[in-house]
């Protein structure tokens, strides 16, 4: 109970406690923490550092194998809540590495995955029967119970961001999770065919979507998404809070590429900097070129190259690109959409 509680009239106290062993609670004692007047994020606004990071990965590298640890990652952890396993609310986020030779075995779950390729390196991943090979700035989704098992067969290591609707899935308490018994995935589709399929503005004359409400393109390469941003930032006039962005879009239905999770990707020139927004979803980013600051709640905060930043719900915030900067953005934005709980303010 409250800390008022202590203060209250004997004959409510009483009340209280001949209530409480049938489990009922008196509501008026709890409101406003239950309906508040507004979104307060118990998380705070951080920047994790690549440099920073990377040795400590590699040195997992060293300390366990990718098959050991079933998936290997350092966790960034919203430092208001330490062992939490969260970057916001919402989402989970993690650096994940794959040394040479090594497979991150098969296995599928309830959570959707993202992933944003740092140094891809020739690794991959399988996805449903399909592999696509991981290169830097490309986006890849894995749907809601597709197998998917992550490998390098060159000789460098592959390193990515992480992002996982894992929170959302347990709030429900609607968590699956299987293993395979062979550590790879038997391929059944040839490299690209998803692309093929759905990627070229064409789609099957029988309608089907492999994924559900997932979108059928895995990988959201960057050796087409940059283009395509770079050449709309060439050519059309720059927004005052979005600056140059382009969406990661399900070509069968135009909504967001995965069901939970919204995905973008903004090029800042430099020098440029946006207008103060707020929105109801945690943000986080990952920079792929050059140099951002963030002003969130009166505080700064830089992040470089493959460096992660996050932006609880509901702060206001300003970014300034310091360098030309082309950053890649999630958040649980699409869930709070279907939800038709989504908000944002502009100034
Ligand atoms: O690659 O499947 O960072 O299941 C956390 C849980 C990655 C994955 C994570 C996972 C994965």
């Amino acid at each position: 109970m409250t800390s008022a509680a202590t203060d209250l009239p004997p004959v409510r106290k009483d009340f209280y406690d001949r209530l409480a062993p049938h489990s009922l609670a008196p509501l008026w004692e709890v409101l406003k923490g239950l309906v508040p007047t507004e979104p307060k994020s118990k998380f705070a606004p951080h920047v994790w550092s690549f440099a920073q990071a990377k040795p400590m990965l590699m040195e997992a590298g060293n300390l366990l194998t990718a098959e050991e640890a079933e998936r290997r990652v350092l966790v960034l952890e919203n430092p208001a809540m330490p062992g939490g396993s969260r970057v916001t609310a919402t989402m989970y986020a993690g650096y994940q590495l794959i040394m040479p030779g090594e497979i991150a075995p098969a296995h599928r779950h309830t959570a959707s995955a993202l992933r944003m390729v740092l140094e891809g390196n020739g690794g991959f991943t399988a996805v449903a029967g399909e592999k696509t090979v991981m290169q830097r700035g490309d986006f890849i989704i894995t749907p809601s119970m597709g197998w998917h098992d992550h490998g390098q067969e060159e000789h460098k290591p592959v390193i990515w961001v992480d992002g996982l609707d894992l929170h959302m899935v347990n709030f429900f308490e609607a968590a699956f999770m299987d293993h395979m018994n062979d550590k790879s995935q038997i391929l059944t589709k040839p490299e690209g065919f998803s692309v093929s399929q759905f990627g070229s503005g064409m789609g099957p004359m029988q309608p089907h979507s492999p994924f559900g409400l997932t979108s059928p393109i895995f990988n959201y390469t960057y050796a087409k998404s940059r283009p395509a941003l770079m050449q709309v930032a060439g050519s059309s006039p720059i927004d005052p809070h979005l600056a140059h962005t382009l969406r990661y879009v399900n070509p069968l239905d135009g909504g967001w590429a995965m069901p939970t999770i919204a995905t973008w990707l903004t090029h800042l020139p430099k020098g440029f900097e946006t207008r103060a927004s707020r929105s109801t979803d945690g943000q986080t980013i990952v920079v792929l070129e050059g140099e951002i600051a963030i002003e969130a709640d009166g505080r700064t905060f830089t992040a470089g190259e493959s460096d992660v930043a996050t932006i609880p719900a509901w702060y206001w915030k300003r970014m300034r690109a310091s360098k030309d900067a082309v950053i890649f953005t999630f958040s649980d934005r699409a869930a709070q959409e279907k939800l038709a709980i989504y908000r944002e303010e502009r100034q």
